[in-house]
């Protein structure tokens, strides 16, 4: 059976594309609600009905578990959704979180995403499960989402908005940098010369991934290979917009071809 991925648009691709490089052989069921994007300045409330329709959705795609590839999403409704699910659910803040915790040295970890995932200090309440003593600092920059959609990743004005956006976190001294919004990964060498050079960035698409793996194998519920079942039963991944297909069809060709 597939692996049901949603993001609020296109941004989820991120996550796409890292669980496609470390587990080849399973497949994806995609929802992108391009027809309601942006979740970043929505209510909890909102983004909790949001979530639970199209998990209803992927149900009927008879999905095996289900990640929740937006920071927003995972932030606001995954733990309110969790308990009334029977399937595995991950999102992406807990594993962003996790190895964040464990990669800072001088114990000062930033933080940036939509204003919704700051406001939540999800991404603090995990780091500080795990280490009460880590000061973590947030930023909402809602100006990387149109800047990435437009592809403007390496641009003199994206440059400029980085600049103004990560100029507090620059002066506190975080030594770690969470990339917690999934278009965000895509502006890593713009965000890296922004701060320095001397921050790490953590893509949280990437650990989810890593997470994701982690998961199935526990569950005994991984696809067997290349060659196994489930190619034979699910031969592609499918991709589900909630409007908007053509603009969704260019970004996931830009994005899952590097
Ligand atoms: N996918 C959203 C996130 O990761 O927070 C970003 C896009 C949005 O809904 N604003």
């Amino acid at each position: 059976a597939p692996i049901g991925v949603f993001d609020s648009g296109v941004g989820g691709l991120t996550v796409v594309r890292e669980i496609m490089r470390q587990i080849p052989q399973e497949r994806i069921v995609y929802f992108g609600d391009t027809a309601r994007v942006p979740y970043g300045n929505k209510s909890k409330d909102n983004i909790i009905r949001y979530s639970r329709q199209i998990i209803r959705f992927l149900r009927t795609q008879k999905v095996k578990a289900i990640v929740v590839a937006c920071n927003t999403a995972s932030a606001c409704a995954l733990e309110e959704i969790r308990p009334e699910l029977d399937l595995p659910i991950i999102g992406v803040i807990k594993p962003g979180a996790k190895v964040a915790a464990n990669t800072t040295r001088n114990g000062r970890i930033g933080v940036i995403g939509t204003e919704s995932t700051v406001k939540s200090q999800m991404y603090t309440d995990f780091i500080h499960d795990l280490n009460p003593d880590i000061q973590v600092i947030g930023k909402a920059c809602p100006l990387f989402v149109p800047l990435v959609e437009e592809g403007w990743l390496k641009d003199p004005v994206t440059e400029e908005v980085a600049g103004r956006y990560l100029e507090d976190m620059k002066h506190a001294d975080v030594d770690t940098l969470i990339l917690g919004c999934t278009h965000y990964p895509l502006l890593r060498s713009t965000v890296g010369k922004v701060m320095g050079g001397r921050v790490t960035l953590v893509n949280p698409a990437y650990e989810t991934a890593l997470e994701l793996k982690e998961l199935l194998r526990r569950e005994g519920i991984a696809a067997v290979g290349t060659s196994g079942s489930a190619e034979e039963v699910w031969p592609e991944h499918r991709f589900f917009v909630s409007d908007l297909a053509d603009k969704f069809k260019d970004f996931a060709n830009s994005i899952l071809a590097c």
